[in-house]
């Protein structure tokens, strides 16, 4: 007898319901007591009974998109930065007050319990995170969908801060097991490594290319589930994780092999073992190219199994039902990878497979940086990927005798621009290449940078195909921005516009209306305060230092690179302090300045610029001289579960890149939806967040991108701002003294001889005048309450477009031509 579908008021909890799910989880899941239970099984048993409703409903919606046979998106990332998913799957089942109250009843805080869970840090920043709000929204949206990714077993290193300095430490955020996840042996696939390739007749008489792997590694998929908001489609992230296989081990074992057998092993498992923590460059190793390859191979071959099911070896609907969106350059060898099973394994013609391929992927660049776009060695692509490399040859061939020649007669300069290859003393395969040749769209994050991808970095490819490039403006899911990490604020705007502001940000709107509401202001501004009071409590227990509520905060939180310039915040702070030191009295409003950020392992720059805020904090913070005008503050670790607690109590945004090189950012839009005031240069976003909040009400500064590139043109000189403003001399000249590192002179000097004799490559001094300026009109309005307080309220207010379900409907309309799937 079929089964009635149970109906989402079907599968609703009440209180009660959900207290005694809780408890005989604790005791027949988590095998303890209510009496002996520790708050991490206290947690791992309120999770058990979430997953009760979740996975009923994973079922209803994976039911539902086999018999509908629907089109999906397959969102192909190396990163997913989740963080933690405990408060976030409450919420959008509808649960959170309904546990919150369970748990009350039981004697427990569900506040306390959620900080039992790890973050899932299985990304680096801001693309990572990206990736995580984007599957958010698709379930949300119920758009068929499921993200890929790897199982990495550490994450981002967790951040030590030891005499001032980063270490790194492994995270290890499944050492006690993960209740979000799900093992599904039943999927397992095997992927081929190294060897060489044969030419063979095939069937039909013609050649075949046969590829004879070196080595099988096992691809173990574990899925997590995406809760839409509202519980109606719970999708799935499925992340592979790499073992030996059982058909390479044993040969060896049986040979008498046993350590060899071992060490085999070991090395398949290395594959996921640690998310490479780089965030804008790729150290070109092979175990990162590996990576790569192991879970595009996993997620394709899943992605034919599934489509097989449906449709057997006809071939001709692919491209109709299949999306893949290629999150950067990182698994761009998914695009060879879906040629090579196409004609290799399931027979095609070149030119059917090729009509399939470049329909079905799309690719989204995250960066201008040229020292960020991938390019791996021909020699290590064809130890690795023998076959692939032969694919990237004929694409490659095929595109230049095809396109380039025809549109370009002659012309060499241009083919070997184009060229997928880079000849030079090692030749190298263009990932960035590879992908606009072999994806139907191109998109950046934001418009300025969709506008420099087009015209600067692929200026060629947009005048061979302009309708390939577009921009999808990134955007943020305002239920774990504003609704999860701000309750009290989420509870004002239920009241003032409804509750529908979490799907429909853009209702916030109506509430500028209020922004000169002295009682809404006054409303507004206590939360914000009791945001701060939290924080406080937060500083003193992660640092040790004490600062107060009535200071601005003013955060950066961010990974550390010298474009994002952590280091002109320093040295403005550095400045603010000898205007204290020279005058006691100088007139400002008490400062406090938070950063979070990690460095790339590798980046001594970037360490050495932590080191020199923490030894400036140290300095600053014990100084009785400026009487707490002035405080710095470094946070450790800073991750998703941290950065949900200091956005809320922002009231100054820092967003200082140099124009032109953040393509986008997305910590800008959660600090001004929580009614911070950017600061901030005409860069990635921070553009169309100033046209939206209104230019007034945003502090803009520094160079825009023409004039960032005319200065260039002209030959920048950055002693030609250090010996006209005395300040910033003195600045810089205090990092070669031991004023902020008592006997120990020029530990700090890297900072100043990379903006001197360094050249200074992303303008830090050129914007120095002008970034100054801009605090100094921040200043003045936070000493004007009913001014700030409706600037704060307008810049919250007017974040609806940076939603992240308003970005995935431009993905769908502009790019993947889904339709949404009601599940019942
Ligand atoms: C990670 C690994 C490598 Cl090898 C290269 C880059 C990264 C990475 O994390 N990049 C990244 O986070 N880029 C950021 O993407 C965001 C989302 O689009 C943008 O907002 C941000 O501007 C950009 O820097």
């Amino acid at each position: 007898m079929a089964t009635k579908k149970k109906t989402d008021q079907d599968l609703q909890l009440d209180k009660d319901q959900l207290k005694a799910s809780i408890v005989r989880h604790l005791r027949s899941t988590l095998g303890t007591s209510e009496q002996k239970a520790s708050p991490e099984a206290w947690w791992k048993a309120t999770a058990a009974a979430v997953n009760e409703q979740v996975y009923e409903r994973l079922t209803r919606t994976q039911q539902t998109h086999f018999k509908k046979d629907t089109r999906a998106i397959h969102y192909l990332s190396a990163e997913f930065l989740m963080g933690r998913l405990t408060s976030n799957n409450l919420h959008n089942l509808s649960l959170y007050k309904i546990c919150e109250e369970a748990l009350g009843e039981l004697g427990l805080e569900l506040t306390d319990l959620c900080e039992q869970e790890p973050d899932m840090a299985l990304g680096n920043g801001g693309l990572g995170r990206l990736a995580a709000c984007f599957i958010d929204s698709l379930a949300t949206l119920n758009y068929p969908a499921v993200g890929y990714g790897i199982h990495y077993e550490h994450g981002l290193f967790r951040q030590e801060i030891q005499d001032g300095r980063q270490i790194e430490r492994p995270d290890t955020w499944r050492e006690y097991g993960n209740p979000w996840e799900i093992c599904r042996p039943e999927s397992v696939q095997e992927i081929p490594l190294y060897g060489y390739v044969e030419t063979v007749f095939g069937d039909n008489g013609g050649l075949k290319k046969v590829w004879h792997a070196g080595r099988k590694i096992k691809g173990v998929p574990w899925d997590i589930p995406v809760v839409g908001f509202g519980g109606h489609t719970v999708n799935i992230l499925r992340l592979w994780e790499s073992r030996a296989s059982e058909f390479f081990d044993w040969d060896v074992f049986n040979a008498g092999g046993y350590v060899d057998s071992q060490a085999e092993k070991a090395q398949a498992e290395t594959i996921s073992k640690v998310l490479y923590p780089n965030d804008e460059t790729d150290a070109g190793k092979e175990l990162r190219l590996i990576q790569q390859y192991f879970f595009c191979a996993c997620s394709i071959k899943d992605i034919m199994r599934r489509y097989k099911r449906a449709h057997g070896s006809d071939f001709s609907n692919f491209a109709a039902q299949i999306a893949i969106q290629l999150n950067d350059t990182h698994p761009t060898v998914a695009i060879p990878e879906l040629m090579r099973v196409l004609v290799d394994e399931e027979d095609l013609t070149w030119e059917a497979a090729w009509a399939i391929c470049y329909r079905v992927f799309s690719y989204t660049n995250h960066t201008l940086l040229p020292e960020a776009l991938e390019k791996w060695s021909v020699s290590l692509f064809e130890k690795v990927l023998p076959r692939h490399l032969e694919i990237i040859y004929e694409i490659n061939a095929q595109f230049l005798n095809k396109l380039v020649e025809p549109k370009w007669p002659g012309d060499d300069a241009i083919k070997a621009k184009l060229s997928i290859i880079e000849e030079g003393a090692v030749r190298k395969v263009r990932m960035g290449n590879l992908c606009v040749i072999g994806s139907s769209k191109v998109n950046g994050v934001a418009e300025i940078h969709s506008k420099l991808v087009k015209e600067d970095l692929f200026p060629e490819f947009a005048a061979l195909w302009p309708e390939k490039m577009c921009n999808v403006t990134n955007g943020v899911t305002p239920r774990r921005w504003l609704l999860a990490c701000n309750p009290e604020l989420a509870e004002l705007y239920n009241e003032v516009v409804g509750k529908e502001w979490p799907l429909q940000l853009d209702k916030l709107r109506a509430v500028t209306q209020f922004a000169d509401d002295k009682s809404f202001q006054q409303q507004f501004m206590r939360i914000k305060r009791h945001n701060k009071e939290k924080l406080v409590k937060v500083i003193k227990a992660e640092t040790g230092i004490d600062v107060s509520a009535e200071a601005i905060f003013d955060i950066q939180i961010k990974r550390l690179h010298e474009y994002k310039r952590q280091q002109l915040n320093l040295i403005h702070i550095m400045a603010l302090y000898r205007r204290l030191l020279a005058n006691p009295d100088y007139d400002m409003h008490p400062r406090v300045f938070i950063f979070g950020s990690k460095a790339a392992p590798g980046y001594k720059l970037a360490k050495d610029i932590i080191y020199a805020i923490n030894k400036l904090a140290e300095r600053v913070n014990n100084d009785a001289r400026i009487q707490g005008k002035l405080k710095v503050v470094f946070m450790p670790n800073y991750r998703v579960s941290l950065a949900e607690k200091l956005i809320p109590a922002a009231d100054v945004s820092e967003q200082i890149s140099t124009a032109g090189y953040e393509a986008s950012g997305t910590g800008n839009m959660k600090m001004a939806l929580n009614g911070a005031i950017t600061i901030g240069t005409l860069d990635g976003a921070n553009i169309e967040i100033a046209e939206e909040a209104g230019a007034e009400n945003c502090a803009i500064f520094g160079l825009n991108v023409d004039e960032v590139k005319a200065l260039k043109a002209r030959g920048y000189n950055p002693y030609d701002f250090y010996y006209a403003n005395s300040e910033l001399k003195a600045v810089l000249d205090w990092f070669d003294t031991d004023y902020f590192t008592p006997g120990r002179p020029g530990e700090l000097s890297s900072i100043k001889r990379s903006l001197l004799e360094g050249g200074d490559p992303y303008l830090t001094l050129a914007d120095f005048a002008s970034y100054s300026d801009a605090h100094k009109l921040i200043d003045t309005w936070y000493r004007d309450p009913a001014l700030w307080a409706k600037k704060a309220i307008i810049n919250s207010a007017t974040m609806g477009k940076f939603n992240s379900d308003r970005s995935i409907q431009d993905y769908v309309e502009r790019i993947w031509n889904l339709k949404a799937c009601d599940i019942g």
